[in-house]
């Protein structure tokens, strides 16, 4: 089917992190393979696999040392091979993830270009002289730090937008460009059936690199302003397109910080000749700090009135024209329930995790599951830094605790519970047993320590589970298409409540009336249901149609 992707749900699965088969601690190829049983119950279409390929692991597989290689960790492409079979006889379609914007240090394309001027894979990388014995401009880098290394051989400073081990590529070379795009060929060729782009909309730099604003006070400028959907930005995705995509019969989404409703109708026209789907980050800056120069790290809530701001006007500005992926979870960002939800008791954390579900799995786009997230996995709350694993919350406390002074450490330690991406990382909850089922090792990153009660052996022998509920919402989406097509719409006079969300879909035969609850209070009132209307969906047993109870989420059908 032409556009297969947009009735489709998609699953994320951290290798490190979804089932270790070997006692080394670090999940692997052969035991997602082994799950894939379990992710086909739920009933999505698509596993994106987070990178797999050789790597030195500085920032989890995200700085990729060879493409056409398996990390030795996660086990050989034997491994992958039969992974990708297994997943295709179950009818799932696998998706991998690419990471082009930058490579690992040890990729040998850098080891090359490292080597000197005249190596002819100097030109892969973006290499510039200082200015005055300084850097060759103020930004800095996404992961704290400056956004240049000099490297005392060659007299010359590379650009690395994340860790200094992952320099950035110059897709201004016509080279690194087909060498990207051979190398897409070649997973297509081999079965693959699409790729999730990472920070795709960073790969177009700006003419000359000029400084970036920056504030007395701040010691580097945030580039991303000049990076992000830069210049040639869709020159580079449209060649790309040519050259890979229309090849294959392929499913796209891109990695997009900075992306706004205007770009996104680029990035992912419905005329198909970029991607078909752009991750869209505003919604993900709405609990941030009030003081920029903290970014994300506050342990502030959402407000429900933003939320429905942003989700609806990314509803509106897409439709007819683009496509949205809808996505509240991923390894980069905090465990949903715990940031958005209420994870503070046992029935609030099932009700409020089935009631974000519902906000979500109703909107058009096509919606991304992450691993855990469908059985309410929460965040780990590490007490000590020494719990901490990803670089860059390690590298945000120094950098605002020990170097800028600009948070205590008690505070530091609570917000890093409530931001760090150490919270999605967290091993996989499958039992009981120790460990979770997830390894019989020593894990590489500490377990949340409520696996005995949150884990999927639980969720699958309670019809009440979060999971159950997950796997009812995909079943919705497959069966009926007015949650693919229907236009939305908020409901009458619902933009003034603090409280409820409330948004219709549409289309000729149908609608779907979704009234949630964001509150755990009781609330005396309610949006008025037509008298035909059937209850289609629920996380409370029974319907009241005067009140609205904690975090009580229903879908209309008329
Ligand atoms: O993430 C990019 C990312 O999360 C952005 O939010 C980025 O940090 C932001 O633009 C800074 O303002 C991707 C991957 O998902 C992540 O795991 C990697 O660490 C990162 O790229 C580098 O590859
Ligand atoms: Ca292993």
């Amino acid at each position: 089917m032409d556009n297969w992707w947009k009735n489709s749900v998609v699953y994320q699965v951290y290798p490190a992190s979804y089932q270790d088969s070997n006692g080394d601690g670090i999940g692997d190829l052969p035991g997602i393979t082994k799950r894939l049983d379990y992710i086909k119950k739920l009933g999505v279409d698509i596993v994106w696999l987070s990178p797999i390929y050789k790597s030195p692991q500085v920032d989890n597989g995200y700085d990729i040392s060879d493409y056409r290689a398996i990390n030795p960790d996660f086990g050989n492409m034997e491994d992958f091979d039969k992974l990708l079979e297994k997943a295709h006889d179950l009818g799932l379609k696998i998706m991998m993830d690419l990471v082009v914007n930058h490579t690992s240090d040890e990729n040998k394309w850098f080891e090359e270009s490292r080597k000197g001027k005249d190596n002819p894979y100097r030109d892969y990388y973006i290499w510039r002289d200082g200015k005055d014995g300084q850097a060759p401009n103020n930004w800095g880098s996404f992961f704290t730090g400056p956004a240049w290394k000099y490297d005392q051989d060659s007299g010359q400073y590379y650009l690395h937008l994340f860790a200094p081990q992952q320099p950035d590529l110059n897709w201004e070379n016509p080279n690194v460009r087909h060498t990207v795009y051979d190398m897409m060929n070649w997973w297509a060729d081999k079965g693959v059936d699409g790729f999730r782009m990472d920070v795709i909309s960073y790969i177009s730099k700006p003419e000359g690199l000029p400084d970036a604003i920056k504030s007395k006070d701040e010691q580097y400028g945030n580039p991303e302003a000049l990076v992000a959907n830069g210049k040639r930005e869709h020159e580079f995705l449209q060649e790309m397109n040519k050259n890979v995509m229309s090849k294959h019969q392929m499913v796209t989404v891109g990695e997009a910080p900075a992306v706004t409703t205007e770009e996104a109708e680029k990035y992912s026209n419905l005329n198909g000749n970029e991607l078909n789907m752009v991750f869209q980050f505003e919604h993900m800056g709405l609990d941030g700090s009030k003081n920029p120069a903290l970014g994300r790290w506050s342990n502030r809530k959402a407000l429900l009135s933003d939320i429905r701001e942003n989700l609806t006007k990314w509803q509106l500005a897409l439709y007819g024209k683009a496509w949205n992926s809808l996505y509240w979870n991923n390894h980069d960002q905090p465990r949903v329930v715990s940031r958005f939800g209420d994870d503070s008791t046992e029935e609030y954390r099932v009700l409020s995790a089935k009631m974000l579900a519902t906000m979500l799995h109703f909107q058009q786009g096509t919606p991304y599951i992450f691993e855990g997230e469908e059985i309410g996995m929460t965040n780990a709350y590490f007490k000590k830094l020494s719990d901490y694993v990803d670089l860059d919350s390690i590298n945000s406390y120094h950098q605002l605790v020990d170097e800028q002074d600009l948070l205590d450490a008690p505070t530091m330690l609570k917000y890093l519970g409530m931001h760090s991406r150490d919270n999605a990382r967290t091993p996989m909850q499958w039992d009981a047993t120790e460990n979770a089922g997830f390894s019989t090792g020593s894990t590489w990153e500490k377990m949340n320590q409520n696996y005995k009660e949150i884990n999927v052996s639980k969720a699958l022998d309670d019809p009440n589970s979060i999971f159950y509920y997950y796997q009812e919402l995909i079943r919705l989406r497959h069966q009926l298409p007015v949650i693919t097509d229907g236009k939305y719409e908020l409901v009458e006079r619902n933009e003034d409540d603090p409280k409820v969300y409330a948004y219709t879909r549409r289309d000729k035969e149908t609608t779907l009336l979704v009234i949630l609850n964001y509150t755990k209070e009781n609330l005396e009132r309610n949006y008025s249901v037509p008298e035909n209307a059937k209850l289609l969906i629920s996380n409370y047993k029974d319907d009241q149609d005067d009140r609205l109870r904690p975090y009580e989420a229903k879908v209309y059908q008329y």
